[in-house]
């Protein structure tokens, strides 16, 4: 019924192999891809791909399990990154036919995709094995950011853990730069993407979908919350806040 984004690409006259470009610069994503234009003029085109893992699946052990890490990487942001690129093979399709009969569909997808391929690659990067760039506490300029906007260190990881744990069913707990007044805020997000602001921008979260933790933790989501600060990757964190604020 749809056509795969390959054979799109393909009756748009374009290799694959050549919207997959590596991009340089600063990003969330360790191989960014980067939007390349179609030969009819249709728009240009990306090819998402799935960013490998900074370290080895066991290097979060005890604390993020082997098979966890495997099945979650390989298989569920995988399934992201594929459906966000037929999501948006699609809608060129429809701008070529003039057929928008699916767009609620389509863009319902990008949504939902994109904030998983978005949120798990910062996912991955924000984390590392502990004591080996994984726990402990932030420090300089994102310290002294957390204790100016949540009253210190304590406080915040209070709320984080709060809203990373009540979150109704599948989701997130996300700490955001918000630009326009260059604070730090936490929120949830529901499935992907739901219950975000506009404006602000993601750059500490944790995954609270079961198929995060339930191998290892079964239903008790606070204690995978609570032993997940162990492998936080506070400097990327503060990379992620910095590149934000422009700095
Ligand atoms: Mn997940």
């Amino acid at each position: 019924m749809q056509n795969t984004r390959r054979e799109f690409l393909r009756l748009a006259g374009m290799p694959v192999a050549a919207a997959a470009t590596m991009a340089g610069g600063v990003s969330i994503f360790s191989g960014a891809a980067q939007a390349q234009e179609s030969a009819d003029g249709l728009g240009a085109l990306t090819e998402h791909t799935l960013p490998p893992l900074p370290y080895d699946y066991n290097a979060l052990e005890p604390y993020i399990d082997e098979q966890t890490m495997r099945i979650h990487h390989d298989k569920h942001h995988a399934a992201y990154v594929k459906g966000l690129n037929t999501a948006e093979a699609a809608l060129a399709k429809a701008r070529a036919g003039g057929d928008y009969a699916q767009i609620e569909y389509w863009s319902k997808k990008c949504a939902f995709n994109g904030g998983g391929h978005y949120l798990h690659s910062m996912f991955w990067a924000a984390m590392g094995p502990a004591g080996k760039g994984g726990g402990g506490q932030p420090t300089g300029k994102l310290a002294d950011l957390i204790t100016r906007d949540f009253g210190g260190f304590d406080a915040f990881k209070a709320q984080f853990s709060a809203a990373a744990t009540g979150v109704e069913g599948s989701g997130w707990g996300l700490l955001h730069y918000r630009p326009e007044d260059g604070r730090l805020i936490i929120l949830q997000a529901e499935n992907q993407h739901k219950l975000s602001p506009w404006g602000s921008i993601p750059v500490l979260g944790i995954d609270v979908w079961e198929h995060a933790y339930y191998l290892k933790y079964q239903n008790n989501r606070a204690e995978y919350v609570s032993q997940w600060w162990n492998v936080v990757n506070w400097e990327q964190v503060a990379k992620n806040v910095a590149m934000h604020q422009g700095a």
